[in-house]
């Protein structure tokens, strides 16, 4: 009896913090899938370390060089692709403007000609941002897919960029992906200069007495609506699986609050609470800030059934542990 061909799904930025867990997802859910992976030669491999390196099949290649793309697809020949390799971090897009347009929507631009050029047919996630939507007014919370773009960052306007190319090449040249605008998403492998790990790293420093008794912060009144990264990687699997070619979709975790309040909840695990003295590092402070991320996701609820499920309380504590193994 002929057995039925495994899909295949390519993943950009794999060895990156959402990246990785979606290995784990898939591998734990799906493990009929193949799982492929664009790396560049010196992409550290630590959040793939816990993973037999027989279960996915690694490929060297870069977001600049379209034809390291080019030549992917043929070999692959993928029916889903998760495009999440991105430079990622907005606070450092203030410093590398033109690398983060160049990665992000040159990149992007490069991934899209890539399928285009290679004639094959598959279903894309593009990864935006709720960036995208930046200084949101009181009254357009929550955000709906149809809020206009205020970007108030050179990360945000990449998202914004990408996000439209994405669109583009689905209008003009039927390349079939979907966007998603997901909100702050957190847990274990995020990296360390976002402000959950951030806090998390410094509070394992602290409890260990290898930092002073201080945490750095940066703007705490900032609002942000969190959710934990497995939740995030469960609900891109559903996307390419449920929802149609085309669209965007906001998605985002259910408790919504300051970043000092987030910040208080950490502590909460840990010994150090009311000892340590909390300052304001004056660099950590974004030169426009984004301050109501919150999300309406009822379209992707409703295509779906996909509901965040993961407690912020499981998503914080697992950060926390994950930090005090590494320092
Ligand atoms: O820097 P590397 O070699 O470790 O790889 C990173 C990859 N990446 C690239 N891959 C190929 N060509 C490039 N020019 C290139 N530049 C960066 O993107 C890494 O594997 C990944 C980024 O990982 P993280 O910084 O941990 O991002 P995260 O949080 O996983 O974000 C996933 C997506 C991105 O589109 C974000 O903009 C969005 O979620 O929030």
């Amino acid at each position: 009896m002929k057995r039925p061909k495994k899909r295949r799904a390519l993943i950009t930025g794999i060895t990156g913090f959402v990246g990785s867990h979606l290995v784990d997802y898939i591998l734990a859910n799906h493990p009929e899938v193949e799982i492929y992976g664009l790396v560049r030669w010196r992409s550290p491999m630590d959040n793939l370390m816990h993973i037999s390196p027989d279960r996915y099949k690694l490929l060297y290649g870069d977001l600049m060089d379209l034809g390291s793309l080019t030549r992917m697809m043929g070999e692959v020949s993928p029916e889903i692709i998760f495009h999440l390799a991105a430079q990622s971090y907005v606070q450092i897009s203030f410093d590398t403007p033109i690398d983060t347009l160049q990665t992000n929507v040159i990149g992007t631009t490069n991934l899209l000609e890539a399928i285009r050029l290679s004639k094959i047919d598959p279903v894309i996630h593009i990864c935006s941002s709720s960036e995208v939507y930046g200084q949101v007014r009181e009254g357009e919370v929550p955000i709906k897919e149809a809020n206009p773009f205020r970007p108030a960052s050179p990360y945000a306007v990449s998202k914004v960029a990408e996000d439209m190319i994405a669109f583009q090449y689905w209008l003009s040249y039927g390349i079939k992906n979907i966007r998603t605008r997901m909100f702050t998403h957190t847990g274990p492998r995020r990296g360390e200069v976002f402000a959950e790990s951030a806090f998390a790293k410094q509070i394992a420093l602290i409890e260990k007495g290898k930092q002073e008794p201080v945490i750095w912060v940066g703007n705490l009144d900032s609002v942000r609506t969190f959710s934990d990264v497995r939740d995030a990687v469960k609900a891109y699997w559903l996307l390419v699986n449920k929802c149609s070619p085309g669209e965007v979709y906001n998605i985002g975790g259910n408790r919504t609050m300051k970043i000092g309040e987030m910040l208080d909840l950490l502590l909460d695990f840990s010994p150090i609470k009311g000892k340590a003295k909390i300052k304001v590092d004056p660099k950590l402070l974004r030169l426009s800030d984004v301050t109501l991320q919150i999300p309406d996701c009822s379209k992707f609820k409703a295509e779906t059934g996909w509901e965040a499920e993961i407690p912020l309380e499981k998503t914080l504590e697992d950060t926390l542990n994950y930090w005090r193994k590494r320092v």
